[in-house]
């Protein structure tokens, strides 16, 4: 009996993952400020964006950051993409008032992608944008202080896959290989050092990591280098990839005891909620990395509502931008951010510090958030019906329930509650567009 009450004890106090001896209380502290962040942004930037999707004259399909292994672009060939890598219009003081004017809390930016060059002075290597290429500027510093003081989070992307290390050679990838390469040499003597450097010099508060799928990585080896990343910084979170977890684009974890803080969907939204943290990271045309020719822009609504859908399963959305060879951000990606950021200013209360909730929606339209106290629900309405008559019936409405609009403060509008329901008839003029949100105060 004893020992049945000391396993339930420890059930409920220590997380039943693999992970670590962190208490329940432990861990929601220290993953509350990426909770209540909700929205991020993702940034690809790196040498790929130098031929920008084109090799000898021919347009390369695939991804703008896989542009290597796609063409079967020789090291030596694309180091000299590397070198032709000075984007001279970089400021970051400028990237990060696009970020914060956008309204995301925190960025994730490339600190090494799998084609292997660094964007920081590596004392490790010599791959990297101070010392190969003309650039000679540290953008991982410029852009941390930058964001440091805009009051956004700084997050660093890396990939465990390397195709320019010869030790890190991954059989997947043959065009790459080298005779003999030795892959502990390149996880004790590569990998761990640079990402100490990054601890170090920068102090990021995600390592979110990626190409893990090598065969050449294993789940024990993300574990260890979790165990190494904490012991260096206890507060940082890092995402699924580091170990093998990950479920394919779904990006959950596959195994109950699976490395990492937080599951990583690629592309896709969860269909429900999920009692795991997650992220669902998307593009905003169909590459990553900056590609001349990938016009296929999704529409600042259809972002809209893919946060309102996120932040209502209870996720975080991760946006990509792909910056430009010359440091810019492209225009239609500025002006997508801009659309967000107006968005979130009028309805920003309704995404940040907010829970999902497990009947996350009514219909096709309605969307619902609720704050941490449970005592305001956030019906957000990604699309009127013709009659301008809005129908919520999943929420509690009593007779003293405060109703109102986000952004809408004069001006006539109809609420009744008919028998627990609520009936609105929308205002003419509506605060906004994309998306309105019905605040309920219980
Ligand atoms: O191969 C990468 C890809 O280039 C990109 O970085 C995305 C972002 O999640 N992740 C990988 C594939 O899972």
């Amino acid at each position: 009996m004893r020992k049945i009450i000391i396993l339930l004890f420890a059930l409920t106090m220590f997380n039943t993952t693999w992970s670590q001896s962190e208490s329940k209380a432990d861990r929601d502290k220290r993953m509350e400020w990426w909770r209540d962040a909700a929205f991020g942004m993702f940034i690809h930037w790196g040498v790929y964006s130098v031929p920008a999707g084109q090799y000898k004259g021919q347009e390369v399909k695939g991804l703008g950051e896989w542009i290597m292994e796609d063409a079967k672009i020789p090291i030596s060939e694309y180091e000299q993409f590397a070198k032709q890598f000075n984007p001279q219009k970089f400021d970051a003081k400028e990237w990060a008032r696009i970020a914060k004017d956008a309204g995301v809390k925190y960025i994730v930016i490339t600190s090494k992608h799998h084609d292997g060059f660094a964007m920081w002075d590596s004392k490790v290597s010599d791959y990297d944008i101070v010392d190969f290429s003309p650039f000679k500027r540290d953008i991982l510093k410029e852009l941390t202080t930058a964001c440091k003081a805009a009051g956004i989070k700084m997050c660093f992307y890396h990939s465990i896959m390397d195709w320019h290390q010869p030790d890190a050679k991954a059989a997947k990838y043959p065009h790459q290989s080298t005779e003999n390469p030795d892959w502990e040499n390149y996880r004790e003597n590569y990998l761990k050092p640079q990402l100490k450097e990054l601890i170090t010099n920068y102090d990021p508060e995600v390592l979110w990591f990626d190409g893990e799928w090598i065969d050449e990585w294993t789940e024990p080896q993300g574990k260890d280098l979790y165990a190494y990343l904490k012991s260096l910084k206890p507060s940082l979170i890092i995402n699924n990839r580091i170990g093998k977890g990950r479920k394919g684009m779904n990006g959950m974890n596959a195994y109950e005891d699976a490395a990492g803080d937080f599951g990583t969907p690629e592309q896709e939204i969860l269909e429900g909620t999920s009692d795991f943290d997650w992220e669902s990271c998307m593009t905003m045309n169909d590459t990553w990395g900056f590609k001349t020719n990938d016009h296929n822009w999704k529409s600042s609504e259809k972002l809209i509502h893919n946060l309102i859908d996120v932040a209502a399963k209870g996720g975080n959305y991760l946006l990509n931008i792909g910056p430009k060879a010359d440091g810019t951000i492209p225009p239609e990606t500025v002006s997508r951010l801009a659309d967000m950021g107006k968005w979130l200013k009028v309805n920003g209360e309704a995404i940040y510090g907010t829970n999902g909730r497990k009947d996350y929606k009514e219909g096709d339209n309605i969307r619902f958030t609720v704050s941490k106290d449970g005592k305001t629900t956030y019906a957000m309405i990604t699309k009127l019906p013709a009659d301008r008559k809005v129908i919520i019936s999943s929420v509690l409405v009593s007779a003293s329930s405060k109703i109102s609009l986000l952004g809408y403060s004069n001006g006539p509008w109809k609420v009744d509650r008919q028998n627990g329901k609520l009936v609105i008839d929308m205002p003419e003029k509506l605060p906004g567009e994309h998306a309105w949100v019905v605040k309920i105060v219980n």
